[in-house]
């Protein structure tokens, strides 16, 4: 796989702002990984500006993403389907998509219940930052299901690419199985990898992390 010009600027990018970062990490799954996405650092207008434009280059890039709405979980996904909406009617020739997320508390007072911004309906594009094991992402398809609307896709800043627990399939690749709906993401643990290995391993601290990152993919990768 050749990386293509806008994945390798949102690894440069997301390194730059502290949000890829490597060295020891805890997951959710309890696996000890040596390399962490928080998308939380994306915490500047700037920042989220061009955060958007690779969420909308990514949604782009894949025709086979046919959506009506655009759908941000709670709490992590609300800014991300918000700049990422606000990229795609930038674009040229861009498109005025309509948005919605979920509160985590329902409210019985005022306009009421739990899904904000436009209405969840047709076909629904879930917006979201990592998907590891897709406990997560689960989620939120439930909570379509409940609005009577259609799952069209995922987009994600990142795909591990780790199996599953009792699984030698990733969680995207069940996930696609199991919806028969694409799972996108701007980038992959292999584009990382290969980021890594185009910067070179010129220092031994370089070369020590291209090193754990293979070893951790070795270890906890899904069969492709
Ligand atoms: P799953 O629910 O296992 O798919 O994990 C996704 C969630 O893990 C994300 O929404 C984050 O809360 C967290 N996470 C990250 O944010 N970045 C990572 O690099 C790895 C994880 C993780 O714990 O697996």
């Amino acid at each position: 796989m050749v990386l293509q010009t806008y994945q390798r600027e949102f690894i440069d990018f997301a390194i730059a702002n502290g949000v890829l970062t490597f060295g020891e990490f805890t997951l959710k799954s309890g696996r000890k990984s040596p390399y962490f996405f928080n998308a939380g650092k994306f915490n500047s207008g700037s920042a989220l500006h061009k955060l958007g434009q690779y969420y909308a280059a990514a949604i782009t890039a894949h025709a086979e993403l046919q959506y009506d709405v655009l759908f941000g979980p709670a709490y992590k996904g609300i800014p991300l389907a918000a700049s990422t909406v606000i990229a795609l009617a930038a674009q040229e020739g861009g498109r005025d998509v309509a948005y919605a997320f979920n509160r985590k508390e329902k409210k019985d007072h005022g306009e009421g219940g739990h899904i904000v911004g436009a209405q969840l309906a047709g076909r629904v594009l879930v917006v979201d930052d990592v998907i590891t094991a897709g406990t997560a992402i689960r989620e939120s398809m439930e909570l379509i299901a409940e609005e009577g609307a259609q799952l069209a896709g995922v987009v994600v800043a990142i795909d591990r690419q780790e199996r599953g627990r009792e699984s030698e399939r990733s969680a995207i690749q069940e996930i696609q199985g199991e919806y028969g709906v694409p799972v996108v993401a701007v980038v992959r643990l292999d584009d990382i990898v290969e980021y890594l290995e185009e910067h070179g391993s010129g220092d031994a601290a370089a070369a020590e992390r291209l090193n754990a990152m293979k070893a951790y993919r070795q270890e906890y990768g899904a069969q492709y």
